[in-house]
């Protein structure tokens, strides 16, 4: 997805997160770089220009909190203006089970309309609709059958009429939601290679008298700016209510997901990512943002972090940490922490001088926890304390107490080894503010 403009951004975001000091120099080079690749990736040149614009006024004006390095910041505000280009937050349709709902698909030939009805129709019946599919592409000679297809495929009906006439096929599927309970009923149209008004004046009379809940509007991800400018031009005409970016799988480069909304001022809704049915994927504008930046969930993990992190308590842990004061009650804490933050790796990873293959035999993950709280939580107060006391009958007691074995007992105390050992490690190569992150 987006590939070239990820491979771009994330050479530079790994070239910012390393950076310790930010000069203004190298922040210019930065966003030399970051606006050549958006350029390249086919963004509006408008759009490039006032997104360096808002990263260069955020980037000075922000204070570098004392998490973050000074590059990973300059990183968050350039996904923060990526997720607000992209459109804040995800939009979801509102389908209310005690009525029906009409959402009409308009765009322009091949750019994914058919098969997204069925895609939309599955996804919503995942969720409980119960959907009908409409056939209003009365041109191509195929696209009927193109849709009864797919409506086989997924038992769903198809409201097809020979008389090709766009309005009855209309009343017809209205007439059959009503009689069978069907409370969605999803409309596709007929596209034409360029807008023309024959088509522009179809859709506009099946709204009329339909009245959708919804009109998205599908774009192909793969035709970067025309695609937006195809979009504007619909939006003018017939004013719909969100996008569908389709072939997002394929090589699109970026131009479309990055410019769409900000030049309709429509969100994008869905993503096509593939030919099957199930290839469809809400759009979350937030890992969207993440995946360009080539960095997956790092950057919630930082906020996730900055959220649940408490100062007093990191620095009073991180105190007792420098003297290696590490018992069982402080991992059973550490246990909480990360189960709020996600799995241990990812966060030892953004700790500047620690690798994750330090973490090779503290794989603490998911299900893990519960058992290792369950096996901490049946030791005494003295054992938590000190845990070289716990020996074999109390190893016994332990794992009976936790409806575990001795051996999960003997795994866990090695993982608190090692952890501690982890610890004693970064205490000698790491300052005690950089432990916020371990921090409780
Ligand atoms: N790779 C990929 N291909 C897609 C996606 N969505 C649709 N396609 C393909 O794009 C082609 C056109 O899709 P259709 O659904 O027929 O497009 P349409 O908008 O209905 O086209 P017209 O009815 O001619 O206006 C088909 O070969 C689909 O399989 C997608 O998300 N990814
Ligand atoms: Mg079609």
């Amino acid at each position: 997805m987006l590939n070239d403009l990820t491979v771009r951004m994330e050479a530079i975001v790994k070239k910012l997160r390393g950076e310790g000091k930010l000069s203004e120099e190298n922040i210019k080079e930065s966003l030399r770089e970051i606006r050549r690749a958006l350029l390249e990736a086919d963004v509006n040149f408008k759009i490039v220009k006032s997104f360096i614009n808002n990263v260069q006024n955020k980037a000075i004006g922000s204070e570098v909190l004392k998490s973050l390095t000074p590059g990973q910041q300059l990183v968050k505000v350039v996904h923060n203006e990526l997720i607000s280009l992209m459109g804040d937050k995800l939009l979801s349709l509102n389908l209310p089970h005690n009525r029906i709902n009409k959402i009409m698909l308009v765009g322009l030939q091949g750019s994914g309309k058919t098969t997204f009805c069925a895609k939309l129709a599955n996804f919503y019946r995942k969720k409980g609709n119960k959907p009908v599919l409409t056939a209003c592409d009365v041109h191509r000679p195929a696209a009927v059958d193109q849709l009864k297809t797919l409506g086989k495929q997924l038992d769903l009906p198809v409201i097809h009429h020979p008389s090709n006439k766009v309005s009855k096929i209309a009343t017809e599927s209205i007439q059959y939601a009503e009689k069978n309970l069907n409370d969605l009923i999803i409309f596709d149209t007929a596209g034409r290679m360029h807008i023309d008004q024959e088509m522009m004046q179809e859709v506009l009379l099946l709204k009329e008298q339909v009245k959708p809940d919804y009109i998205l509007f599908v774009a192909d991800a793969m035709s970067g700016q025309d695609a937006v400018n195809v979009a504007h031009e619909f939006n003018i005409q017939l004013e719909f209510d969100g996008v569908v970016l389709t072939k997002l799988d394929g090589d699109a480069r970026g131009g479309a997901a990055l410019s769409i909304k900000a030049v309709t001022n429509k969100p994008v809704i869905f993503a096509g990512i593939g030919e099957k049915i199930n290839d469809i994927e809400e759009f979350h504008p937030d890992r969207m943002a993440s995946r360009i930046l080539g960095m997956g969930d790092i950057l919630s993990l930082i906020e996730k972090a900055e959220a649940s992190v408490d100062e007093e308590q990191a620095l009073k842990i991180s105190k007792r940490l420098k003297k290696n004061l590490f018992t069982l009650n402080d991992f059973y804490d550490q246990l909480q922490q990360l189960k709020k933050m996600g799995p241990l790796d990812q966060i030892i990873k953004m700790m500047p001088g620690m690798e994750s293959k330090m973490l090779k035999n503290v794989d603490i993950s998911g299900n893990e926890t519960n058992e290792i709280e369950a096996i901490i939580s049946s030791m005494t107060y003295n054992e938590k304390e000190k845990p070289e006391i716990i020996n074999g009958s109390r190893r016994k007691r332990i794992a009976s107490g936790s409806g575990t074995s001795i051996q999960s007992v003997n795994k866990v105390l090695k993982q608190y080894d090692h952890m501690k050992s982890m610890i004693k490690k970064m205490n000698k190569g790491m300052k005690p503010g950089k432990m916020k992150f371990m921090g409780k």
